[in-house]
């Protein structure tokens, strides 16, 4: 009970009928203010320290008592719930970074089945709970720098007399991806860090469909006011800051939107409606741009004359440049990040894995660039997935190697525009630990068959029924009867004789 007697989720009550989970914070300031004194009355978990400790074990990896409790502070503990429900049925297969807001990224045998990554196995990245709306009901507000403000139906939205329809295959990464490399190396902070410390499976790529949003603020809206220049979306999200309350907010400039096929409003997701966790009922999609401008649970877009100062797109998703750490970090001296830089990995084989071989290894993996397109560098065509615009391009190559022992393998991707990866993770660490565009790096510890005396001893190990791996399991026999020992020491004499 709060301190005037109603209960916390009476004062925050959902905004509309049929959006369960959506509270309106933007639009009342002194809702907002109240919230943040509630939350200021309360002690919460204390962060978690996982940046010079090994991440733990489980699935959950982490567990995100904080945000529970924020939600718990202000009566919306339904939210909490009914998100872990639908992570379960919509996502029971990923692997669980933190379990509320939910992040969850894809299991790296799941990442590289196809060049469309199935709905089921494609990433989440979340702020808050998962809203549950009812499409029936669903409008979308369009307020702002706009010549006609309105509120569509996606029933409206969806006709197709009214706007033509786009399909496009999307390539969607967080620019957090592969972010656990920096921290190996070098730990920062990452604003968002603590809820998701990525490896190289916070990418996917699926067929969008919808329309596109500079068409619909054309025809519906009349077009936008000379004096806009951003587009702010606003998702039904409950995002926490600082002890303040908001709305999940994110823009993208006009001119971005203005490349018509570019910022889509999206209701399906390779063929079915958005699943709940993905956004539904609509969502925006951003090609080229960072995950997070892809706003989900869309409820108004906003025109603007500046970008939005919602705390993700103000304060968050900064780059600072190398020399910028805690000491000198300000919200205005890092760069806001839009467009995903060229990035890829390698999915298989998996670091210090031990691979048996005939001279060859096949290397499996995915590349990125906005640019994606012409020339690719010595992984051949036909080994890459097909070219579209605004997705990756999954590939795979056998490697000549004859070597033995570690070795390290390295994925360098060029685009078009002769854009490339730094070559190491150095090069790439900045204080926010965002876009790890380095090089993607693994060792793996190479036997080759091919060579007699190789597989003369494979094969031993083979008849005395034994493993060769793990490599840190000691093979229980000799190495070398004594006698073939003696006559070669004898030959080859360890001390020199003078
Ligand atoms: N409303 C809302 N939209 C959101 C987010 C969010 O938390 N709330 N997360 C963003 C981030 S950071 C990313 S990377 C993408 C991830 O999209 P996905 O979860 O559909 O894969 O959604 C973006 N859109
Ligand atoms: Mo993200």
């Amino acid at each position: 009970m709060a301190e005037n007697g109603v209960s916390p989720n009476v004062m925050f009550a959902e905004e509309k009928t049929g959006w369960t989970g959506y509270v309106e914070w933007e639009k009342y300031p002194e809702k907002k203010l109240l919230a943040q004194n509630i939350l200021a009355s309360h002690k919460f978990s204390p962060i978690p320290e996982f940046q010079f400790v090994p991440l733990p074990d489980t699935n959950p990896v982490l567990i995100g008592h904080r945000w529970k409790e924020y939600h718990e502070a202000l009566g919306l503990k339904s939210i909490v719930d009914f998100s872990w429900k639908t992570v379960l049925k919509e996502k029971p297969d990923l692997i669980h970074l933190l379990d509320f807001p939910y992040n969850g990224e894809t299991r790296r045998d799941q990442l590289l089945t196809e060049k469309l990554t199935p709905n089921k196995y494609h990433f989440i990245r979340n702020h808050g709970g998962v809203p549950d709306i009812d499409k029936d009901v669903y409008e979308l507000e369009i307020t702002g720098l706009v010549n006609r403000p309105i509120k569509i139906s996606l029933k409206d939205l969806q006709d197709i007399n009214k706007f033509p329809q786009e399909e496009v295959t999307v390539t969607i990464q967080c620019s957090g991806t592969r972010r656990i490399e920096q921290i190996r190396e070098y730990p920062g902070d990452g604003d968002e860090l603590i809820n998701a410390p990525w490896g190289e499976g916070a990418i996917g790529t699926a067929v969008y469909r919808g329309v596109s949003l500079k068409k619909v603020l054309k025809i519906a809206c009349g077009g936008v006011k000379p004096e806009c220049k951003h587009l702010e979306f606003f998702g039904a999200d409950t995002y926490f800051k600082k002890g303040q309350v908001y709305n999940y907010a994110v823009s993208v400039p006009w001119r971005k939107v203005r490349q018509s096929d570019e910022v889509i409003l999206a209701w399906k997701m390779n063929g079915v409606d958005l699943p709940k966790i993905h956004g539904y009922p609509l969502r925006v999609v951003v090609t080229g741009y960072i995950g997070a401008r892809s706003c989900k649970w869309l409820t108004r877009v906003n025109a603007r004359s500046d970008e939005s100062d919602g705390p993700v797109q103000s304060k968050e998703y900064l780059y600072y440049s190398q020399q910028i750490g805690k000491q000198n970090a300000r919200y205005s001296n890092g760069f806001s990040i839009q467009q995903m830089p060229v990035s890829s990995a390698i999915i298989s084989p998996v670091d210090k894995q031990v691979i048996i071989h005939d001279g060859f290894i096949t290397l499996r993996g995915w590349s990125y660039s906005v640019n994606s397109g012409h020339v690719w560098y010595a992984v051949p065509q036909e080994n890459m997935t097909e070219k579209h615009y605004h997705a990756w391009r999954l590939w795979t190559i056998d490697l000549p190697v004859e070597p033995e022992g570690w070795l390290e393998f390295c994925v360098r991707t060029w685009d078009s525009s002769n854009n490339t990866e730094p070559t190491f993770v150095r090069s790439a660490w900045n204080w926010d630990l965002h876009v790890t565009s380095s090089c993607h790096r693994i060792k793996i510890y190479s036997v080759n068959r091919s060579r007699p005396a190789t597989a003369q001893r494979l094969k031993e190990i083979e008849d005395r029924g034994e493993e060769f791996a793990p490599l840190s399991k000691p093979l229980e026999w000799s190495l070398e009867g004594e006698e073939e020992r003696f006559r070669i020491s004898q030959r080859f004499p360890r001390e020199p004789e003078n």
